[in-house]
């Protein structure tokens, strides 16, 4: 019994894809073709497809789970659930507009035409807003629409930015906010769940690893209080005495969001030599 599972073929998102399940002990060594992988040390298979049929093969159960951006998931809604979001492929669904146009606010498109190639997202988008534009499709080189003049606006994804100002374009409204998810099918069989389970074990160690740093510092004892409340750890910090008289080696797990405020009182408490180490892996 293996997971089935799809990811992008070549693009974006494949690489990160491949990372991940790299980071994850899965070894595709041997067996890797253009159309499939398989793993010798784990019950998984991974197919390459196009990002855009990722959604109905798992919908159709020839994959059992996926990787695909939000937006993907979104503009097909397709029956699968969406199990993890996974912090990478990171953009935005915008609407934009030529920069010289006097925008004013989502009503100023009553009447325009927008190309975009999700008409889905876009058409609820409208709706939500009340406004009646006309959405016209096309699949890609969205960015070009309104310089030859098919279009008012468009409605493409952004993630640094250039390609809309390299075009005249200025960003009027976010309509999403995406990144790469993990799809599933919605009846996957109790054996596939429980290896399903296994990777999202191993992902979320992962991720948790990514989120938080070791840290390591010198502390006068008569601090050690102080410098321990500050310094929650996994459980709690270990305290180890140096051999100079009166102090202590503290270790502890910070969070990547707390890290630089806390690293302020820890000196503010007179903590000495703060080493900050990555961890690869943090199994809660
Ligand atoms: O061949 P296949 O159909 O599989 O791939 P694709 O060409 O449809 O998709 P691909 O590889 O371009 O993108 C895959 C996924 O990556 C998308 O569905 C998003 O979830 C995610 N992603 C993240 C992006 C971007 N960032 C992104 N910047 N997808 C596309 N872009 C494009 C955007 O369309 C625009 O043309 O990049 C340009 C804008 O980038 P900036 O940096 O200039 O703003
Ligand atoms: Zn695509």
């Amino acid at each position: 019994m293996k997971l089935r599972i799809a990811i992008q073929k070549s693009g974006r998102l494949n690489e990160e894809s491949m990372k991940l399940l790299k980071e994850c002990g899965i070894d595709l060594g041997n067996g890797i073709n253009k159309l499939k992988a398989e793993a010798d040390n784990f019950p998984i298979e991974v197919f390459f497809l196009r990002d855009d049929d990722i959604p109905q093969y798992v919908e159709d159960n020839v994959a059992d789970i996926g990787i695909v951006g939000e937006n993907v998931l979104l503009e097909k809604d397709k029956k699968v659930k969406l199990i993890k979001k996974l912090g990478f492929g990171k953009c935005r669904l915008s609407i934009a507009v030529p920069k010289e146009q006097n925008y004013k606010g989502i009503k100023s498109l009553n009447g325009k035409k927008i190309a975009t190639s999700y008409p889905v997202i876009l058409q609820n988008y409208l709706k939500k807003e009340k406004v009646k534009a006309e959405i016209h499709e096309i699949s890609g080189s969205v960015e070009i629409a309104p310089g030859i003049g098919l279009a008012d606006a468009i409605c493409d994804l952004v993630s640094s930015g250039s390609t809309l100002f390299m075009n005249g374009l200025k960003e009027t409204e976010t309509i999403l906010k995406s990144e790469a998810v993990l799809i599933g099918n919605n009846k996957l069989s109790k054996a596939k769940q429980e290896i399903l389970n296994k990777l999202l074990f191993r992902i979320d160690s992962l991720r948790a690893a990514k989120n938080n740093k070791y840290i390591l510092l010198n502390a006068p004892n008569n601090k050690l209080k102080e410098i321990c409340a500050l310094l929650p750890g996994m459980k709690s910090p270990t305290i180890l005495p140096l051999v100079e008289e009166g102090w202590s080696s503290v270790h502890s797990v910070v969070n990547e969001n707390m890290f630089w405020d806390i690293i302020e009182k820890l000196k503010a408490k007179g903590a000495q030599g703060i080493l900050v180490v990555p961890i690869e892996k943090m199994i809660l």
